[in-house]
């Protein structure tokens, strides 16, 4: 079926890197669709590769008809265009290069050691090799994890959040990992500032209304249609 490019069109699987983008359309409150494709390598989905080239989640059609992929750009995307920069940090803000730093070092830094816990089995077939890996990986993320606790505790303003003026799409998308423990090589406790960011987001109307779905606890998308649909 070929999408309708009239409302933003989020391809999106549970619990997954989607969740991010998920969160900030249900916060800006416009009219979307999830469109939930079969990842396996088997199925063919025309319309969803020529998104999405790799055939992975998520990737955004916007209501232009343009298509984006991963998951810190579609973010900062929908954080700029959308909700009156509610979401993003003004482009003549001093804050403004510190937030794409950690936007990018999430996509960077972050998500390649986690992308490996995940899935050491696209490098190696051998299970004890694929523990090492994993093993290694999340010894990696130790740094990393100890890098973003030091940067949400030691700002000096009270917020949870990383920039003072609120919740950005920063916040959105370093949420997604941290509600996943495989990624954390000691206690999710050891990160009390981290696990307070979480805390406030999972307290949000946005993030209890998308994640029974994430969570796999319901079959029913949450989505938003434009009147009228
Ligand atoms: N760099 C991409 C990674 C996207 C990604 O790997 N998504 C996973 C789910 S979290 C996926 O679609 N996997 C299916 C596959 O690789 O076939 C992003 O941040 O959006």
């Amino acid at each position: 079926m070929k999408p309708e490019p009239s409302i933003y069109q989020l391809y999106a699987s549970p619990n997954t890197y989607s969740i991010g983008p998920h969160l900030l359309l249900e916060e800006c409150r416009v009219p979307y669709r999830i469109i939930n494709p079969k990842l396996e390598p088997s199925v063919t989905n025309e319309t969803f590769h020529t998104v999405s080239p790799h055939g992975r989640v998520p990737a955004l059609t916007m209501p232009n008809g343009t298509s984006i992929i991963e998951s810190g750009a579609i973010a900062l995307h929908l954080a700029d265009t959308l909700c009156e920069m509610q979401f993003s940090i003004d482009h003549d803000s001093q804050e403004r290069a510190p937030y794409l730093q950690w936007l990018f070092y999430l996509s960077s830094t972050l998500q390649p050691d986690v992308m490996l816990v995940f899935h050491p089995e696209y490098y190696f077939t051998d299970k004890a090799q694929q523990s090492a890996l994993v093993e290694a990986a999340r010894h990696r993320l130790t740094n990393v994890w100890q890098v973003l606790e030091k940067q949400y505790s030691t700002k000096t303003h009270r917020s949870s959040w990383m920039f003072e003026c609120g919740p950005t799409a920063l916040d959105f998308s370093l949420a997604t990992v941290l509600m996943w423990p495989e990624c954390f090589p000691r206690s999710t406790n050891a990160y009390p500032a981290l696990g307070a960011m979480l805390s406030e987001i999972s307290e949000r109307p946005s993030f209890k209304r998308i994640m029974p779905w994430h969570q796999r606890k319901t079959e029913d998308l949450p989505q938003r249609y434009s009147v009228g649909m």
